[in-house]
């Protein structure tokens, strides 16, 4: 029995870069997920017979919120649902199962490296048929949808056994409980060179790979420890936990400080790697050597043909707005595409479908490529492991031959998280209001050759996205970027991302490196002011 649910409008249902992220408590709201379920339902047209994929990250409340999407998909006229055995599938898991299934959709239930448990946050999104986030004319839809909303529609079903792979029936709508692992592993086979990483570890290579209890522990577990043969143990935290073991799933240097000092030791492994709550994301550490996600971009791209998924070569490279433009480099000695998007994975869906760019990246630890429409963190592993499995060097001399080739972009990035969100709003208007009179002016040896507010016009779709972050741009391509995270769900987090090129010296300290960015980024913010903090929060 379909039952209709009245219910009114809850407010700022708003999805941001990644969906809708939001304290657990707000999400455990009665109708809270329900309306925005049904928001994005009726934003999406016939629905009847299709096939949805459906999967999350483990937190704290994707088991009842499983239960109530699969309900309100039966009673939303679905004939099919693809959901991961205990609920569990990592974004690019999800990704590729509605690309393979020809699914209309998936939903995937995540707040990617937010905390998780009773007091962390949740999230849900919505994924269209390419497998990617939904683009912006979804997500406005769905906005929309749940400020008029006034009934839902669920099935009065007993729930589905998410325990137990196989068929069942909810209300008329099928549910298959599937392997979160199996279809996502085949795709990394015919991607990869399995036997060349064999070897490599047959030959005494090892790895340590901090799943941090998120959901990457089974996807690491059976393709490194079991097809790839690394030694037993060589996943850590592999057991996806609702709170993460109290940890924060975000995989930088911050919260894998223990990761990053086994890195640096004498004891250190080959490579150090990690991933995000949802699997999405990557930190790349050889030993002795950290690579930053946007060198970590430039070198995959430069290295992408020495995997069979690659062997062709690669079309271009995409990058979102603030990562370094090291990737750039790469592309234009290669003479492939290279194109710039605002902050956000969405945004690469479009190239990649047009076949523009093969291979797209974050500065945010996000690398990915067409086999998937979401960023991968376990697929910018294996491509590591594939180029060291070929190159039979260290991460630390594929590094120092990058960067001897295309030179080195020093980039760092100043995170000012949970501010207060009304002056650090002020902050960035003051800075819009001021590009004029920034063009031009000098500090010292530096000058801004412009200053801009980011707009992307899409040359695929012909949309236009602005205000994607205020560009200083100076005259000896150093940058200075300023923008506010679409991701928090307290306060405000203002992100300051600094670059300088250098061509020749390569050694120092990153923060060393742009030390005069850093005061410049300080005279005209007036950071300290705005956020009322003398120091970033987080430095990566
Ligand atoms: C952050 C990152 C951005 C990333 C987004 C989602 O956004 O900066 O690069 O796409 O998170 O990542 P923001 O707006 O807070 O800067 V995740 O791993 O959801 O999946
Ligand atoms: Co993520």
């Amino acid at each position: 029995m379909i039952l209709t649910v009245a219910t009114t409008p809850i407010a700022d249902q708003k999805p941001g870069t990644s969906g809708l992220r939001k304290k657990v408590q707000v999400f455990q709201q009665a109708h809270y997920l329900a309306n925005f379920v049904q928001a994005t339902f009726d934003a999406l047209e016939s629905k009847t017979g299709q096939t949805l994929v459906l999967g999350g990250d483990g937190r704290y409340f994707n088991r009842e919120a499983i239960q109530i999407v699969l309900k309100m998909a039966a009673a939303a006229g679905f004939a099919r649902v693809l959901v991961g055995q205990g609920g569990i599938l990592s974004t690019p898991a999800a990704s590729n199962l509605i690309r393979q299934n020809k699914a209309m959709g998936g939903i995937v239930l995540s707040a990617s490296h937010n905390p998780g448990g009773p007091d962390g946050d949740f999230g849900i999104k919505y994924n269209v048929g390419n497998g990617g986030p939904a683009p912006e004319k979804v997500t406005d839809a769905i906005f929309a949808n749940t400020k008029t909303i006034r009934r839902y529609f669920i099935a009065d079903a007993p729930d589905v056994n998410l325990d137990a792979v196989g068929t069942s029936d909810l209300a008329g709508l099928k549910v298959e409980v599937l392997n979160p692992v199996a279809a996502y592993e085949a795709l990394m086979r015919q991607l990869f060179d399995f036997d060349a990483i064999k070897a490599l570890f047959a030959g005494g290579f090892t790895i340590r790979f901090d799943a941090m209890s998120a959901v990457t522990g089974p996807y690491a577990k059976a393709i490194l420890e079991g097809a790839l043969g690394a030694r037993q143990g060589s996943v850590v935290h592999g057991q996806p936990l609702p709170d993460f073991g109290g940890h924060h799933p975000d995989p930088n240097l911050v919260h894998c400080a223990d990761l990053y000092a086994l890195a640096m030791s004498p004891e250190a492994p080959d490579l150090c790697a990690a991933s995000d709550g949802d699997g999405d994301r990557n930190l790349i550490i050889g030993r002795g050597q950290f690579v930053t996600p946007s060198d970590s971009l430039a070198i995959l791209a430069a290295n992408a043909h020495l995997a069979p998924g690659y062997k062709a070569g690669i079309t271009g490279i995409a990058r979102s707005m603030p990562t370094s433009a090291a990737a750039d480099r790469v592309a234009h000695k290669r003479g492939i595409n290279i194109f710039e998007t605002p902050t956000g994975w969405k945004y690469f869906g479009n190239l990649l479908d047009a076949n523009l760019v093969t291979l797209c990246g974050e500065e945010s630890a996000g690398t990915g490529s067409n086999h998937v429409r979401e960023k991968d963190g376990l697929w910018a592993v294996l491509l590591w492991l594939n180029i060291l499995a070929v190159r039979k060097q260290s991460v630390q001399q594929i590094v120092a031959a990058h960067w001897a080739e295309f030179g080195r972009n020093y980039y760092t990035r100043h995170d000012y998280e949970e501010v207060a969100s009304a002056p650090a709003h002020e902050l960035i208007d003051r800075l819009r209001d001021n590009l004029a009179n920034l063009k031009g002016r000098k500090f010292g040896m530096q000058e801004i050759a412009e200053a801009d507010d980011f707009a992307y016009h899409d040359t695929v779709d012909g949309s236009i996205s602005r205000h994607q972050g205020i560009r200083l741009l100076f005259k000896d391509g150093a940058r200075i970027v300023f923008r506010l995270s679409g991701t928090g769900t307290s306060g405000a987090t203002l992100r300051l991302y600094l670059e300088r090129y250098d061509a020749k010296n390569f050694g120092l300290d990153a923060q060393i490196a742009v030390a005069d960015l850093i005061a410049i980024a300080e005279e005209v913010a007036m950071i300290r002011h705005y956020t009322s903090r003398d120091q970033p929060s987080v430095i990566t």
